[in-house]
C-alpha cells in the first residue's frame, strides 16, 4: 500500500472474504502484474504453522494461488526446490517472475502488488504497530514454538507449559489485549482480518492443542480466529493429510 492512502471504512460487521485457491478466481478485477498464476509452496498443513501463515496471507489478499505441497523431508524435492529458489524454506510463493520464501517477504510482496486487499491496517499507527507486532512474531517467542509446536490433530489436555514457553504465552497475550483495546476488535487491528491475525492464527491453535487457558479478551480474540473460514478450511485439509513420516519431529521442530 502507498503509505498515504486509506482504506475506505468497513462496514459495521463485514463478512470474512473467502477467496478460493482457484486460479480464476476474480481474475478480471485484478491490477494487470496481479493476473500472473501465482503459487504458494507449502509442506505438512498440520505441522507446519509457518504454511499456514502463508497461505492464510494469500487468501487475505485476493489473489487467486494454486498451492503446491512439497515434501521436506524428501532429499529429492530439496534439491529441486534449491534448483527454483536458493532456499529451501517454506512457504514460498512464485509470482510473475518473483520467487519469495519469508512470509514477511510474501505479506510485503502481496500487500505493494495489492494495496487495496487490506493486508495492512490503513491507518499509519496501526500499521507500524502491526509490522512490529508481526516481526515480533517472525523472529520471537523460540520457547513457545519449540515446546509447544503445531500439530493440529493433537489434543493435549492439561499440558505443563514451563517458564520460557509461559512467559512467551504472556507476551503474546498482553500484545493481543493491547490490540484489541485500541482498535476494538474483533480482529487485532479492528474490523477485518489483517496480516498480523495470519501471523498469529497458528498460536491461537497451539493454545487450544495444548489446552492452554486464556483470558476473557483473549478467549474472544481466539474464538474470532477459530470462526474465521480460511482458518475452518486449513484445519479440515490439515486433519485429512496423509500421516508422514512425522513422529519424532513432533516434540523437536520449531515449526
Ligand atoms: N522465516 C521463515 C520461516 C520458514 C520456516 O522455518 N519454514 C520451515 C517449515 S515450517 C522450513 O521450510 N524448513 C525447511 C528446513 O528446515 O529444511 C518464514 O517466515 O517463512
Amino acid at each position: 500500500m502507498s503509505e498515504t492512502k486509506r482504506r475506505k471504512p468497513a462496514p459495521a460487521n463485514p463478512p470474512v472474504k473467502a477467496a478460493t485457491d482457484s486460479p480464476t478466481a476474480a481474475a478480471a478485477d485484478l491490477p494487470a502484474a496481479a493476473k500472473a498464476q501465482a503459487v504458494l509452496r507449502i509442506s505438512s498443513r498440520n505441522y507446519s504453522s509457518w504454511s499456514m501463515r502463508g497461505w492464510l496471507i494469500l487468501r487475505l489478499s485476493g489473489l487467486p494461488f494454486r498451492t503446491e505441497v512439497v515434501s521436506l523431508d524428501d532429499p529429492s524435492t530439496r534439491a529441486e526446490l534449491l534448483l527454483q529458489s536458493s532456499s529451501i524454506l517454506i512457504p514460498s510463493l512464485a509470482h510473475d517472475g518473483a520467487e519469495i520464501w519469508d512470509t514477511s517477504g510474501i505479506a510485503e510482496y502481496l500487500n505493494e502488488l495489492l494495496p487495496e486487499s487490506g493486508l495492512l491496517p490503513a491507518d499509519r499507527l496501526a500499521r507500524a504497530r502491526c509490522r512490529a507486532i508481526c516481526g515480533e512474531m517472525h523472529a520471537g517467542f523460540h520457547a513457545l514454538r519449540s515446546s509447544l509446536p503445531m500439530n493440529l490433530r493433537a489434543e493435549v489436555p492439561g499440558f505443563t507449559v514451563w517458564s520460557a514457553a509461559r512467559s512467551d504465552i504472556e507476551r503474546i497475550c498482553a500484545l493481543w489485549r493491547d490490540c484489541l483495546t485500541t482498535w476494538g476488535g474483533p480482529w487485532l487491528f479492528g474490523a477485518q482480518p489483517s496480516v498480523a491475525d495470519a501471523m498469529y492464527a497458528p498460536v491461537v491453535l497451539r493454545c487450544r492443542t495444548y489446552d492452554v487457558p486464556l483470558d476473557a479478551a483473549c478467549e474472544d480474540y481466539a474464538k474470532t480466529i477459530l470462526g474465521w473460514p480460511d482458518v475452518q478450511e486449513w484445519i479440515a485439509a490439515a486433519k485429512e493429510e496423509p500421516e508422514a513420516r512425522i513422529t519424532e519431529l513432533e516434540f523437536d521442530a520449531e515449526f
